[in-house]
């Protein structure tokens, strides 16, 4: 152990972290082990560079000068064509080509909620859990195409265990233990806004942050995800984060497009909403010397964000809501050479508890006094030969949870998962009462298991109307 200590230590010296080992005498064997773990992991080299950039030279973002918004395939395409790219989709299903892929390591401070995202009671009648939600979407539509659909899972390090437990308490929703596979994404050390100096918790551990929902490529590949998808002879992998409870899991018309359009290399598509304003937090698909990017919102020139269309619309519409389908060639050919591949790193002002490294004592900051690094999935976009964007609507695939109260928070979401099941119900007959402006006075939820889509509500015993005031659950 001296010697292993005296190694570190030095190695720390070299990269102005020395710090980190300040509480090293005071340390039990099991801790002092611990923390020199954690250091191990640590590739300095690379961290001083990005320590240099982001904290030493913050330049803000590089954005490319010349920008145009991304062509699109407007959610109304001719029926013909739909047809055809939905029929491609569905053989892809029933040939179990297709896995379900959640990003779920986040760790869901914004919302306030004690544990894994995922956990989350998301349904405005019943309450069901996110993760319950999916799982049920995966069990109607394994039934639908008689298939297998595999589900991965990315976790953190910090909700591994809360959310394995949380699937075995729950008997997995009904599927198959088999075919779920979780695995926890790579984590960065949490930096000191203002030194670069890495974030002690305790003092015994570094403060880490998950490495961002960009990490997962990489994950897929280490955890041995990609090699279990290739054995299983799934082909395309359906990408959607924990947080909203309206993804489609498994799409067959996006699937069609993404593996036979013209316009795709099979490698990377998108789903995108119409921008509701020009300050809406999403991100915008752009092009950019041929290729198709996502612009952050924090980075997009309000210029721009302003812009308008000689009919009126904004010219940079097309809204990031975070759906993708990747090839799984694709991720193999990025990964080939796992060590080397890597998203860039952006960084984050953030909150974080730690030790002062002078005193020992806990600090609770009241202000952002720290930088996470994070990579973000949609910087794989321009690595893609060629990818298209598919347009969709908000109500019937849109509503985030992701803040306590107000915008994209759990209220915002209960009414415009409302909508979209009022919608389905009048379109089987049903009246649905609503205000002078148009807002649903009721509560409506339809469980995947019961309906994937309005058509499947037509072999289901229904009311003739909704009660005002109703919480209706089917
Ligand atoms: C993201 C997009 C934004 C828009 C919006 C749509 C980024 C940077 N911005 O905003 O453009 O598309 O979503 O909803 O992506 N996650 C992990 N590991 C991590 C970090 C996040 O699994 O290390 C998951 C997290 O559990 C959540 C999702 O990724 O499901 C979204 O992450 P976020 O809340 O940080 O992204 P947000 O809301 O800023």
């Amino acid at each position: 152990m001296p010697d292993r200590l005296t190694k570190i230590r030095s190695r720390l010296e070299a990269h102005n972290q020395a710090h980190v080992l300040s509480w090293a005498d005071e340390l039990n064997a099991d801790q002092l082990q611990q923390l020199l773990d954690q250091i191990e992991q640590i590739d300095f080299e690379a961290l001083d560079e990005l320590i240099d950039q982001h904290i030493h030279h913050p330049d803000g973002s590089d954005l490319p000068s010349e920008l145009e918004p991304a062509p699109y395939f407007p959610e109304d395409m001719p029926e013909d064509e739909m047809a055809r790219y939905r029929a491609e989709g569905g053989q892809l299903l029933r040939d179990g080509k297709v896995a379900a892929f959640t990003v779920a390591g986040g760790q869901g401070t914004r919302l306030g909620w004690n544990g894994p995202k995922g956990t989350y009671p998301a349904t405005p009648v019943t309450g069901k859990p996110l993760f319950r939600i999916f799982a049920e979407q995966i069990l109607a539509s394994q039934h639908k195409y008689g298939v297998t659909i595999p589900w991965y899972i990315m976790t953190s390090p910090i909700n591994d265990a809360d959310t394995r437990a949380f699937f075995l308490d729950n008997n997995c929703f009904g599927l198959d233990r088999k075919n779920i596979f979780m695995f926890p994404q790579g984590v960065m050390p949490s930096l000191d806004a203002e030194t670069g100096r890495i974030l002690l918790s305790a003092k015994h551990e570094i403060a880490m942050n998950p490495d961002g929902h960009g990490g997962s490529i990489k994950a897929l590949r280490e955890s041995g995800a990609i090699e279990d998808m290739a054995a299983r002879g799934i082909e395309h992998i359906s990408y959607f984060q924990v947080d909203n409870p309206l993804a489609k899991v498994i799409d067959p018309l996006f699937l069609g497009l993404h593996a036979t359009a013209a316009e795709s290399s099979g490698e990377m598509s998108s789903k995108m909403v119409a921008k509701a304003y020009p300050e809406e937090k999403v991100g915008v698909f752009c092009r950019s010397e041929g290729k198709t990017i996502v612009v952050e919102y924090s980075d997009l020139p309000e210029d721009l964000a302003q812009q308008t269309t000689d009919e009126g619309k904004l010219r940079f519409i097309a809204g990031n809501i975070a759906i993708h389908l990747f090839g799984v060639s694709f991720v193999e050919r990025l990964t080939a050479d796992r060590h080397h591949f890597g998203l860039p790193y952006h960084r984050a002002l953030k909150k974080v508890a730690h030790i002062d490294p002078e005193t020992g004592e806990q600090v609770e900051p009241d202000q952002p006094n720290a930088v996470k690094l994070e990579t973000f999935v949609f910087d794989a976009l321009p690595l893609a030969k060629q990818s298209l964007v598919l347009e969709t609507s908000r109500v019937e695939e849109f509503a985030p949870i992701k803040n306590a109260t107000g915008v994209d928070s759990a209220a915002s979401s209960h009414e415009i998962q409302t909508e979209r099941h009022a919608r389905w119900l009048a379109a089987c007959g049903l009246d649905v009462p609503r205000d002078d402006e148009g807002k649903v006075l009721a509560r409506i939820e339809i469980s995947p298991l019961t309906a994937l889509m309005p058509q499947d509500l037509q072999n289901v015993d229904l009311p003739t109307a909704i009660e005002p005031n109703a919480e209706m659950a089917f």
